[in-house]
């Protein structure tokens, strides 16, 4: 796979010569090629933004250097047209079926604006995707694209022992994955359970299953709709439910005479 990552901040991708996606690019399996936009200005200020129309606060990236750069790098490789990402805060939320998907393209480019974005027709002239990392505001788009592009090298044929790794991912249920634990057996105290050493397979994966119900019903609530949950799932989750619940009274039980018992009381 090819990679052109366009931004004003080149630096911000060196990260992409290190570990995973490094050795994909020493393998020959992913090139990465970062641009500085700066290169296609005219000005002698090599200006790259400019004040929104309509008003508001900071500025838009214009869009005469961004195409004249998406023209150079798309017409670099003749018969062949790149899949085109502008990561965005007002993208569609990344998943690993985008992740999947970008896997199988020859050629990415990715357009790193800053300020406030990139001028909307450009976005609309080149843009395949408009992605989104997550739903908090980063400065620029560089930090999603070293997210996008590890999410995808860790998935291209030969990176990481990848028909175990990679290919285990998509047999995940949309659950939560269950903890996991290696030597040593006590570590500060603290046992790695004991179902996990007995040997027994069977009782392992069912200890597995109902430590990642547990975890997701806790953090990711949200998944369980899509779930395909057997009658022994359901069991699981519930007595998982009434726990949290005997919890949180406990709690509140708690807090109670404490506050009771307090300085400020009565
Ligand atoms: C690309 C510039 C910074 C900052 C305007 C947006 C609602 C208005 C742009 N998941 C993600 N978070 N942030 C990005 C991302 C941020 C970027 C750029 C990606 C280019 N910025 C910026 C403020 C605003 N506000 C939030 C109020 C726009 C991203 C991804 N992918």
């Amino acid at each position: 796979m090819r990679a052109d990552v366009v931004t004003i901040f080149p630096a911000y991708l060196e990260p992409l010569g290190l570990s995973l996606v490094g050795r994909a690019r020493e393998r020959g399996t992913l090139d990465v090629r970062t641009h500085d936009l700066r290169t296609w200005t005219s000005d002698v200020h090599r200006t790259v933004d400019d004040a929104p129309y309509g008003g508001g606060p900071g500025m838009v990236m214009r869009p005469e250097p961004w195409d004249a750069a998406l023209t150079e790098i798309t017409s670099s490789n003749p018969g062949a047209r790149p899949w085109v990402i502008v990561p965005t805060p007002a993208g569609a939320p990344f998943t690993q079926r985008h992740a999947e998907r970008l896997a199988q393209q020859p050629w990415l480019v990715f357009c790193c604006g800053r300020y406030e974005g990139i001028d909307a027709r450009v976005v609309e002239t080149w843009a395949d995707d408009e992605i989104s990392i997550g739903d908090y505001v980063l400065a620029g788009g560089e930090v999603a694209t070293l997210v996008i592009l590890e999410a995808v090298a860790r998935l291209l044929p030969g990176v990481l022992g990848n028909s175990d790794s990679a290919a285990q991912d998509s047999f995940s249920d949309g659950l939560l994955e269950a903890p996991v634990y290696t030597r040593p057996p006590v570590w500060k105290g603290a046992e790695v359970p004991a179902v996990l050493r007995s040997g027994d397979h069977g009782a392992v994966r069912r200890w597995r299953r109902s430590e990642s119900l547990r975890r997701t019903l806790r953090h990711r609530p949200d998944l369980l709709a899509a779930a395909e949950l057997s009658a022994e799932d359901h069991a699981i989750l519930e007595s998982a439910a009434r726990e949290s619940a005997a919890r949180e009274s406990a709690a509140r039980e708690s807090a109670t005479q404490e506050a009771g018992a307090g300085p400020e009381a009565g």
